[in-house]
């Protein structure tokens, strides 16, 4: 046996060591006359006990029966102090501390000390079962043997937390309840084992398309929760429930059985709905059963508010997916022209859809694609038919601006796409110009920066649309390629003479002219709006007072007949 005796005391060492080695049990002695060098030895070699003087210099016994209490390897060791006088007190404070026994030095005896080792020995045994124990029943109390995730317990008090933490921030937070559509069927059907298996697969391809902050729990049978922290709006939520849904699309294999296994969700955010957890789980639930009766794989809100929303976009959503397959966009193209002779030059093009008879714009609809990221394939659509038909008007080198959305800047095959669409309509990059507005430069600046060098690098010109509203920071002018500036058509003066907004569109024109850069004013509608662009030598102008957004035919008959 390997014991550390500590002790300033050297004559009191010495008597312990002969009391010691008078027993019959083999032991090794390693000595030390401070607790630092006590720990400093505890940490190089491994004891099965320590023994430890209550009453020393500097620090004291329990001084070190706390440090050792922190270690990881003092696992196996058991700690008998000592002290002279036999005070129930200080025995009390050593035990509390850690130690497993204590005795006073008068009454340390062969025998006594034997039976206090294994009295130590006993007690650390036991305490580490006790430990583990408590380890299980902790796990047990918290996890959901089937599935390993949270079981109810645990979601509860982590969402009262996360609700709790979530008053003090601007984010909201969501709660969302997921019932198996039939599964009840498939148990009565296949049995229980059956029923298990699919559980346990079911929550797999959940996990599968969560990302990590969220909590995912099974509160019980075919119900679990999820929690969303943080979120910025409600959308967020409707995606994480549609990633589920989506999940869960594809049958899964049991047993050499096919089965399918929708699920219908309820969703209540926080501060909206409520405000405790109680509150939120209650909304959800009724939420969740609105889900239930409106059929299979369906997604409620609480909220009517919100739930009108969501219908509203999910149709959008799959109307646009249609629409994609089905070709049902269109391009209208707005000239642009020189101020002075109002000489043709170039066209903007901007998305249309007609849906059942009457048009959709832009503003409607190009948002919901962002969100859905279809505005990748819708944009892709858009810039090949842009360049497609710029071909066709390639008489006069006529220049084509196209519209980018922030989403788009995440496309890393954008480029490659774009080069493509060149080759084979046989257009010079320069004709071509990538209009970006600023919001889509704030987000996310290393990545997209990366898009728009590339496509600048192709030889294509990139414009900053919007100028003048919103975010601008001269910093983008500076830190991205960027050729032209359009200053956003709300900083031309109105005819009710203006001055301020006026004095403002002079001094971004002279700003931008110093910077060497190309200028677009744009929504010019009247002729002090023409006058006051060709006085400042703002290169291209566009606007309804020269022409509005066109279909090509209008085009064609108009310019190229
Ligand atoms: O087309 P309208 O005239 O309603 O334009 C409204 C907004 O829609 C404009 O800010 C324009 O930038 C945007 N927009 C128009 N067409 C496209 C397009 O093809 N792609 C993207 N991302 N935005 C477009
Ligand atoms: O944001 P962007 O520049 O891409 O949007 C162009 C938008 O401006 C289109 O919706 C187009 O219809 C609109 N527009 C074009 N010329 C004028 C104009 O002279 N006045 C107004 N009010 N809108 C215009
Ligand atoms: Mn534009």
């Amino acid at each position: 046996m390997n014991i550390l005796l500590v002790d300033d005391d050297i004559i009191d060492r010495e008597h312990i060591k002969r009391t010691l080695h008078k027993s019959d049990f083999y032991c090794e002695i390693s000595e030390a006359h401070t607790v630092d060098d006590g720990l400093k030895q505890f940490q190089e070699q491994h004891f099965d006990l320590v023994l430890l003087d209550y009453r020393m210099p500097r620090r004291d016994g329990i001084e070190m029966v706390m440090e050792l209490r922190n270690q990881p390897k003092e696992d196996s060791t058991a700690i008998v102090m000592m002290s002279n006088s036999g005070e129930e007190q200080l025995a009390l404070e050593c035990l509390r501390a850690g130690a497993q026994d204590f005795l006073t030095k008068t009454e340390i005896t062969t025998d006594k000390l034997h039976r206090a080792i294994l009295h130590a020995q006993t007690r650390f045994e036991l305490e580490q079962q006790l430990q583990q124990s408590y380890l299980k029943v902790k796990q047990l109390a918290e996890q959901d043997s089937l599935t390993g995730l949270a079981n109810r317990y645990m979601f509860d008090e982590s969402l009262k937390l996360a609700i709790t933490n979530n008053r003090r921030k601007e984010y909201k937070l969501a709660l969302l309840l997921i019932d198996l559509d039939n599964f009840k069927y498939i148990n009565d059907t296949y049995g229980h084992d059956f029923g298990d298996k699919l559980l346990k697969k079911v929550v797999e391809r959940i996990s599968g398309s969560l990302r990590d902050n969220e909590l995912f729990a099974r509160l019980g049978g075919d119900e679990f929760a999820i929690t969303l922290i943080n979120i910025e709006q409600v959308e967020d939520a409707s995606h994480v429930a549609q990633r589920v849904l989506l999940a869960l699309e594809q049958p899964f294999y049991i047993s050499n059985t096919e089965v399918i296994s929708g699920a219908s969700i309820g969703i209540a955010i926080h501060p909206d709905s409520g405000d405790t957890a109680e509150e939120l789980f209650r909304y959800a639930d009724i939420a969740m059963y609105r889900a239930k009766k409106l059929g299979r794989n369906q997604v409620c809100f609480f909220e009517d508010h919100m739930q009108e929303q969501f219908v509203r976009h999910y149709r959008i959503e799959n109307q646009l997916r249609v629409a994609l397959q089905n070709d049902q966009f269109l391009l209208y193209y707005q000239p642009i022209f020189t101020p002075n002779n109002k000489n043709l030059i170039g066209f903007e093009a901007l998305i249309r859809w007609e849906v059942d008879g009457s048009m959709r714009f832009p503003d409607e609809f190009i948002p919901i694609a962002e969100e859905s990221r279809l505005i990748i394939d819708i944009g892709r659509w858009v810039i090949n038919e842009a360049i497609s038909q710029l071909a066709m008007w390639k008489n006069k080198p006529y220049t084509m601006a196209i519209n980018l959305s922030a989403v788009q800047l995440t496309d890393s095959q954008l480029p490659e796409f774009v080069e493509e669409c060149l080759q084979k309509h046989e257009i010079d990059a320069g004709f071509i110009e990538f209009e970006l507005t600023e919001t889509a430069l704030l987000h996310n600046p290393n990545k997209k920066n990366d898009i728009i060098e590339r496509l600048s690098m192709l030889g294509c010109r990139i414009a900053l649309d919007d100028f003048g509203i919103g975010f601008s920071s001269v910093s983008h002018l500076l830190n991205f390629p960027i050729n032209t500036v359009k200053i956003d058509r709300t900083l031309l003066p109105c005819e009710n003479n203006d001055n301020k907004t006026e004095s403002l569109f002079r001094g971004l024109v002279a700003m931008i002219h110093s910077l060497g850069l190309q200028i677009v004013g744009e929504g010019v509608e009247n002729q002090s709006h023409l006058k006051l662009c060709n006085e400042l030598n703002v290169h291209k102008i566009q606007g309804f007072l020269l022409s509005k957004p066109l279909p090509k035919t209008e085009i064609n008959q108009t310019w190229f007949n």
